[in-house]
């Protein structure tokens, strides 16, 4: 059977990727609707050869939809989500608005597939810097047990959105020209204070918490005890927005359960590991950087080694393209799991 599959947030960054992601993966579409803010609506975009016009968003859209894939930020998921699943559809949420509800499975295929299972008409894509951490960890945890990690982030700023791309593009030609900058958007469009990002780096992504993290380490933070039922896992996170388009990277710092390991053992166990390309060979300069990593579905890791001081930790650097395996293709990925499950009638 072919099944009618809607994308609201359309023609945003991530929209536009699940439209090429269920092209490219061939997921069984019978219809695509295109749904978008009224500001975007009218917009065409190509699918399969066929041009398709983009309309507004409303509860009204859902009728006969099978799968929603939501992209389009918290607030249009807090409700257009409900009255999609009251329709009938299924709906893969990629905002954080359901993401820490206990009644809404928060999935990555590779690490907690079953929990879809056990889903009430919403599931929840984790936050991208999440998702590429968790693929890496999970097969690290199975062989040796997991106690502790701590993550600095380096990410693209396509996690902000297509604006965030234009003012990183502008920014930059405008620099290089000797011209000034008026920041806009990065670090938070919402937020007070606008910063450079365009030869810079800059240690905020969404808004501070009142603990002194940010909301997007805090994500980071708890949606991993979350997909990996670990709620005992100590874990931090610094997260940092870097001049890259796309593909976000970690410095990850784990602290296993296990004696003895060695880092050619965690090589081994990562080798295998559904989801990850290990890239990890110093000799030849090999490790992975987000400019090999764009348009790929996989998380690659490389630079792994064991720490100096203590026997059970270790370093590890994880890179994956955050708009797809960190979003799209994740959301994809989940749809193709509830076919595979039988989860879909
Ligand atoms: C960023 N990780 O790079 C964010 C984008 O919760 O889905 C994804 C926000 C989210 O800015």
């Amino acid at each position: 059977r072919r099944f009618h599959v809607a994308v609201v947030g359309a023609t945003g960054a991530v929209g536009q990727q699940m439209v090429q992601t269920l092209e490219n993966r061939n997921f069984p579409v019978g219809k695509l609707t295109l749904l978008s803010s009224e500001r975007s609506a009218g917009k065409k975009m190509r699918f399969r050869g066929e041009e398709i016009e983009v309309q507004a968003a409303a509860p009204e859209s859902f009728a006969g939809v099978d799968i929603a894939l939501f992209s389009a930020g918290g607030a249009v998921s807090k409700v257009l989500a409900p009255e999609a699943v009251k329709r009938g559809a299924i709906v893969i949420d990629n905002t954080s608005a359901f993401r820490m509800d206990e009644n809404v499975p928060l999935v990555v295929p590779e690490v907690n597939e079953q929990d879809l299972t056990w889903h009430n008409g919403i599931i929840a894509n984790p936050n991208c810097s999440t998702i590429q951490m968790v693929v890496a960890l999970e097969p690290i945890r199975q062989a040796f047990g997991l106690k502790r990690v701590i993550v600095s982030t380096y990410q693209a700023v396509s996690g902000a959105g297509a604006q965030a791309i234009e003012e990183l593009k502008e920014q930059s030609k405008a620099l290089l020209s000797g011209e000034p900058v008026t920041p806009e958007i990065l670090p938070v469009k919402s937020d007070r204070k606008h910063y450079q990002i365009a030869f810079n780096a800059i240690p905020q992504i969404d808004k501070f918490q009142e603990n002194g993290f940010t909301f997007e380490e805090m994500k980071m933070i708890n949606e991993t005890k979350k997909i990996m039922h670990m709620p005992e896992l100590q874990v931090a996170a610094t997260c940092v927005r870097i001049p890259v388009v796309c593909g976000h990277s970690e410095s990850v710092y784990i602290e296993i359960e296990k004696d003895g390991v060695s880092a050619d053992d965690i090589k081994a166990v990562l080798k295998e590991a559904p989801g990850v390309v290990l890239q990890d060979d110093p000799s030849e300069q090999v490790y992975p950087m987000p400019v090999d990593c764009v348009g790929k579905y996989d998380v690659f890791v490389g630079r792994i080694r064991k720490d100096l001081d203590d026997d059970r930790a270790f370093h590890l650097w994880i890179v994956a393209d955050n708009l797809l395996k960190g979003a799209a293709s994740n959301s994809v990925q989940i749809a193709e799991s509830l076919l595979k499950l039988g989860l879909i009638k």
